[in-house]
């Protein structure tokens, strides 16, 4: 038995699927990059000129987001389901807030409630 393991066809049989596996095994790699670079990568909304941008964000849960009042007038971010409500912004202020659980967060500035904007929160293996 030992000497029919040693048969050069079952070697050559063994390389190409040890190769097949190696190709296999790479294959997943650049999606758990992308879900890592989701969760760590700092997120920012911008205010400028009345708008949030972008007006749309999805983030992955744990992600912390911040908005940047780049007007020259106060503007605030407050979350329709009451979850966050910043201070009010002067420029170049700041306001973060982590989102832990999954779900669409509309949010609006109550200085100019025409100013809307919505964060969704998903899990990246969607
Ligand atoms: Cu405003």
């Amino acid at each position: 038995m030992p000497s029919a393991q040693r048969l050069p066809r079952r070697k050559a049989g063994c390389g190409i699927a040890a190769i097949t596996l190696q190709i296999l095994a790479l294959a997943p790699v650049p999606g758990i990059a992308a879900a890592e670079r989701t969760r760590t990568d700092p997120v920012v909304i911008r205010i400028d000129n009345f708008t949030f941008a972008p007006q749309t964000l999805t983030v992955a849960p744990g992600t912390s987001v911040t908005w940047v009042n780049g007007d020259d007038i106060p503007h605030t971010v407050v979350a329709q389901n009451k979850l966050f409500r910043s201070k009010t912004l002067d420029t170049d202020e700041r306001f973060t807030f982590t989102f832990q659980v999954p779900g669409e967060y509309a949010y609006f500035c109550s200085l100019h409630p025409h100013m809307t904007g919505t964060v969704v929160v998903k899990a990246s293996t969607d």
